[in-house]
């Protein structure tokens, strides 16, 4: 047992603000590191004390591990925190921290180079009857057999890179005739992007639902399940909106899912908290993919229907305490939707917006949580994740839940650049998602920029045609040619037209 007194928290945003008011709230005092492009952010005015790291880009700043390591020993941090992204799975990181005899609040080097390694993931868990896409265990190199497995798992195959991550170097082949030429570019795509050429097979799975459980370990072996996140909703391998519980996991179901977490965590000792990823088939059978060995966006929802604080949790581990609560002791109470606002223009590609946010309202009330790190006036600087915020809401059911979400949009007041709230609204009154029965292609299936336009049921045009006749009538006389021959056009302008 090794009581934290003063944390680093290597990140920047939403995310250190996060995690330094848990700090707070025990009594450790926190470290912020920033970029030039920083300096004036909320994580820095919020922290004890603060230390520039460097130049914008974060190969220049947020990325630099020695520096990071030497400023904690200089600030007399007994523990670094990564967050999510830049060095939170970096296993030499986490090595060089714990070297200098400083805590990494995380899991163990050992465990995210072999989850890091998707290949090394299925061996590391191949023992224990976890449920699995078929495919290789193994990276492929000779064409010939590779060619050969292919055709006994079946077309269309995933051809995915071992060293990839959150959707980067997939390769879909719908026939034997693509194979050749799609393997030799994914490994040398793998080879140039990771460093490292290991490709495999996987059968693909045409539209799958993505549902993700958290976990919780300590140092002395024993892991929980924090039940599951649905996280479907996505574009482009980045998430929109995130769930939990998920509308189609029964509890048997959700019994299976964790304890299958729970085996994949155990078999490379983890510890802290950690996320094991499943694809969902539409007979709701469920494969391991991957496991994310960090704290992710998307832990909030969890936090919600668990009443547990699980930056609280990480911190309790890394000291070297035993876990506070069994696997009985966790009950799932009501729902919990998040949305991501970035800062990107949906009705142009989702292009990131930069910008000064001009307004900058949160909404209020209970059930709502707004994870962010912007303040009025500030500046979305161009070097990072154009995440803005996350808004999270909690109800006792997902109908409720859904209700409050479109409520906390609609009073959330952003001017000064175009945001994703339009569209994360578009997506929560669309019926496939009102109705539960989605999965990972939603967006490309129902989505267009036109649909941000104002949607009017077949009822509200047929009362609204009506009135536009009766007025039309009252004043034909008075009506001037050029006026009504203005009254053509498509759809879209006639019922914008009418409001
Ligand atoms: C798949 C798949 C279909 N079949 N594997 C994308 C991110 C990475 N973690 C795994 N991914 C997928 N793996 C097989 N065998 C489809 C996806 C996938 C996906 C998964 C989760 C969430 C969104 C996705 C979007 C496209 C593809």
């Amino acid at each position: 047992m090794h009581k934290i007194k003063k944390l680093l928290v290597a990140n920047r945003g939403e995310i250190s603000l996060r995690i330094m008011r848990t700090a707070k709230e025990m009594g450790i005092k926190t470290v912020a590191v920033y970029s030039e492009a920083d300096r004036n952010s909320p994580h820095v005015k919020f922290a004890d004390e603060a230390v520039c790291l460097g130049p914008p880009p974060s190969n220049q700043s947020y990325l630099l591990a020695d520096k990071i390591i030497e400023v904690s020993k200089e600030m007399g941090v007994d523990a670094i925190h990564p967050g999510y992204g830049f060095l939170s799975e970096n296993a030499a990181f986490a090595k060089k921290v714990t070297d200098a005899g400083i805590i990494f609040v995380g899991p163990s080097p050992e465990s995210i180079e072999v989850m890091g390694s998707k290949l090394a993931a299925k061996n590391a868990v191949l023992k224990y009857g976890i449920p699995m896409v078929p495919g290789t265990d193994h990276a492929i190199s000779d064409i010939p057999s590779a060619k050969q497995k292919a055709k006994e798992v079946g077309y269309p195959i995933l051809i995915k890179a071992s060293a990839g991550g959150g959707g980067k170097g997939m390769r879909i082949v719908e026939e034997e005739s693509e194979f050749e030429e799609q393997m030799l570019r994914a490994i040398s795509e793998a080879q140039s992007a990771f460093g490292d050429g290991a490709v495999f097979i996987e059968k693909y799975i045409t539209s799958p639902r993505h549902i993700e459980i958290q976990v919780l370990g300590d140092q002395f072996g024993d892991v929980v399940y924090l039940f599951e996140r649905e996280c479907s909703i996505q574009r482009r391998h980045q998430k929109v909106i995130e769930e939990a519980p998920s509308a189609v996991v029964s509890p048997k179901m959700r019994k299976a899912m964790g304890e299958a977490a729970v085996m994949v965590a155990k078999a490379c000792d983890y510890y802290g908290a950690g996320t094991v990823e499943f694809i969902v088939d539409e007979n709701l059978d469920f494969y391991f993919l991957e496991m994310n060995t960090r704290l992710q966006v998307e832990h909030p929802v969890t936090e919600m229907i668990t009443g547990k604080d699980l930056v609280q949790e990480q911190i309790w581990v890394a000291e070297g305490k035993p876990l506070s609560f069994k696997q009985e002791d966790l009950k799932i109470n009501g729902h919990s939707l998040e949305i991501r606002v970035y800062a990107e223009d949906p009705r142009n590609n989702f292009l990131p917006d930069i910008g000064k946010l001009q307004t900058y309202i949160r909404p209020q009330g209970p059930g709502i949580r707004v994870d962010d790190g912007f303040e009025q006036g500030m500046d979305i600087p161009i070097y990072y994740d154009p995440m803005i915020a996350k808004l999270i809401v909690h109800d006792e059911s997902r109908e409720k839940a859904i209700q409050r979400m479109i409520r906390a949009i609609d009073d959330y007041q952003i001017t000064g650049i175009e945001t994703t709230l339009g569209f994360c609204r578009f997506v929560l009154e669309h019926h496939a998602f009102k109705s539960g029965g989605f999965d990972t292609k939603f967006v490309e299936k129902y989505f267009s920029p036109d649909k941000l336009d104002i949607q009017w049921d077949d009822e509200e045009l047929v009362l609204l045609a009506g009135l536009a006749i009766e007025i039309f009538e009252k004043n034909k006389s008075s009506l001037k040619d050029s006026r009504s021959s203005q009254l053509t056009g498509n759809k879209t302008n006639w019922k914008n037209r009418l409001i």
